[in-house]
């Protein structure tokens, strides 16, 4: 099947979360268990398939970084994204259950309130937490 055209995603969210593992596991079927901190972003892109439209389209995808200092540059990023990832994961220093969860619950708002100041209401926004064991 041809590629008919290219769909921009970007991934957000909290530094360590697995953005750059998805993009990897995605693209090279690979997984690092200690990778390096992403700086800026990272590009990378990737024939799919769209089933429902039986439609091959290239996906490109921009990982962003998770670390604070970078929290500017996802605006530029966002800018034409056609959907967003929210990358997603517990605080491994946060035992207390409750606490955990209130933790989760503060990144997903700070992530989305902040994508959604950028794109329009018609870009879908996903949120993503890869299992991690
Ligand atoms: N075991 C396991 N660990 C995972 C998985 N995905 C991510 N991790 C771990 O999660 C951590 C973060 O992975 P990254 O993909 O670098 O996270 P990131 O969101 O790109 O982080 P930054 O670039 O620093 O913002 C690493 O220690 C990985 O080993 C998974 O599927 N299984
Ligand atoms: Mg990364």
């Amino acid at each position: 099947m041809a590629v008919e055209r290219s769909i921009k995603i970007v991934l957000i969210g909290s530094e360590n979360a697995g953005r750059t593992n998805l993009g990897d596991r995605l693209k090279y079927n690979t997984f690092k268990e200690s990778p390096e901190p992403t700086i800026g972003a990272s590009f990378l892109s990737k024939p799919i398939t769209l089933v429902s439209e039986k439609k091959v389209v290239k996906a490109e995808i921009w990982d962003t970084a998770g670390k604070e200092r970078f929290m500017s540059l996802i605006p530029m990023y966002l800018r034409s994204a056609n959907a967003v990832g929210i990358v997603l994961a517990p605080d491994p220093k946060i035992k207390d259950p409750m606490e955990a969860r209130n933790y989760l619950k503060a990144e997903a708002r700070k992530y989305y309130d902040a994508a959604k100041k950028h794109i329009t209401n018609d870009v879908p926004i996903y949120f993503i937490t890869p299992i991690q064991q």
